[in-house]
C-alpha cells in the first residue's frame, strides 16, 4: 500500500536489541553502507568509498601540476614517493622529469626524479635528493623498468638517511632496488622550492600520470605491494600521506590535497584530466 505508516521492516525507532543492525564489526558487511561503517551503523555524512576516476594528462610541452613549497617535508630525514604513469609513445630521445623542486631561478630546491630516454640508448631512472646543505644524492632504477609503454606503471622511491641502504625504490610493488649513499651530504631532504608534478625545469613528462603521494616515512616493502596491489590504485588514507593528489575534479585547474596537508596543485599551461586510470 503506497504511503504506508508503518515503517516496514524497520526496527523501532531507538530500540535496543540491534534489531535492523549487523553484527559489529562483521565481515560480511551486513548493513555496511560504503565500507565507512565497522559497526554496520549508516553513516551518510561521513561514508564515502574510494573510487578512481580521474588522471592529469600531460602534453609533454609545458603542462604541468605546481603544489608550492611543501614545508613540511623541509630537513626530513625519511620520506617515500609513491605515484602512478603511463607513456603512450616511446623512442623518446629526451630524459623527461616526472616530478621536481626548483626555486624561482630554476636551482633544484628538494628531489627530482627523471624518466630516463628510451633512445639511441635507454638509461636508467633518477631520483636526485638535495639537502639543506648545497650537495645532492641520486640513485637510479635500471634502465629497463617500467619501459613499456600504454600500461600503467607504479614507482615508489623511499629514502632514509639514517639507513645503511638510504635508497630503497620499488616498480609495480616489487623489483626493489638498494643503494647506499652515494655522498658525504646530504643528511636530509631541503624542501623550499616549488614541487612540481610532471616538470622540472625544461623536459616535461608526455603522457599520465595519477595518485601522487608523499609520506614522512620511509614505506616499507609491503607497503609498497599493497599500494601497488596487483596494479589497481586503492584507498591509500591508512597509510596517512602528507600530501596525495588524485585528480578526482576533472575540470578545472585545481586538484585537492586528499593527504594531511594543505598544499593544493595547481594546473598550468593547460593541463588536463583523462578518465584513463590505474
Ligand atoms: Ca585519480
Ligand atoms: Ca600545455
Amino acid at each position: 500500500m503506497p504511503n504506508n505508516t508503518i515503517e516496514w521492516g524497520q526496527g523501532a525507532v531507538n530500540n535496543d536489541i540491534g534489531w535492523g543492525k549487523g553484527v559489529s564489526n562483521n565481515n560480511i558487511e551486513w548493513g555496511d553502507i560504503a565500507n565507512a561503517s565497522p559497526s554496520g551503523d549508516t553513516d551518510l555524512a561521513g561514508g564515502s568509498a574510494y573510487e578512481n576516476t580521474y588522471s592529469l594528462n600531460l602534453d609533454g610541452a609545458d603542462d604541468r601540476g605546481n603544489a608550492g613549497v611543501l614545508t613540511n617535508l623541509n630537513g626530513l630525514t625519511a620520506f617515500s614517493i609513491s605515484l602512478w604513469f603511463k607513456r603512450t609513445t616511446n623512442g623518446d630521445r629526451t630524459t623527461r622529469f616526472l616530478f621536481g623542486n626548483r626555486d624561482a631561478n630554476n636551482s633544484y630546491r628538494g628531489t627530482a626524479m627523471s624518466f630516463g630516454r628510451d633512445a639511441p640508448s635507454a638509461y636508467g631512472h633518477t631520483l636526485y635528493v638535495y639537502g639543506t646543505t648545497t650537495s645532492y644524492a641520486l640513485f637510479s632504477f635500471p634502465s629497463n623498468y617500467a619501459r613499456s609503454i600504454n600500461v600503467w606503471h607504479n614507482f615508489i622511491v623511499t629514502i632514509d638517511f639514517t639507513r645503511t641502504d638510504v635508497f630503497k625504490g620499488y616498480w609495480n610493488g616489487g623489483n626493489e632496488v638498494s643503494l647506499p649513499n652515494n655522498n658525504a651530504n646530504p643528511s636530509n631532504l631541503a624542501s623550499t622550492g616549488n614541487f612540481y608534478i610532471g616538470d622540472d625545469v625544461t623536459s616535461n613528462f608526455r603522457g599520465l600520470m595519477d595518485e601522487f603521494s608523499i609520506f614522512d616515512k620511509a614505506l616499507t616493502p609491503q607497503e609498497a605491494s599493497d599500494i601497488y596491489n596487483g596494479g589497481v590504485a586503492s584507498d591509500i588514507s591508512s597509510l596517512s600521506p602528507l600530501h596525495w593528489w588524485r585528480n578526482e575534479e576533472g575540470s578545472g585547474t585545481t586538484v585537492a590535497n586528499s593527504g594531511s596537508s594543505s598544499n593544493v596543485l595547481t594546473l598550468e599551461n593547460g593541463t588536463g584530466f583523462s578518465t584513463d586510470v590505474p
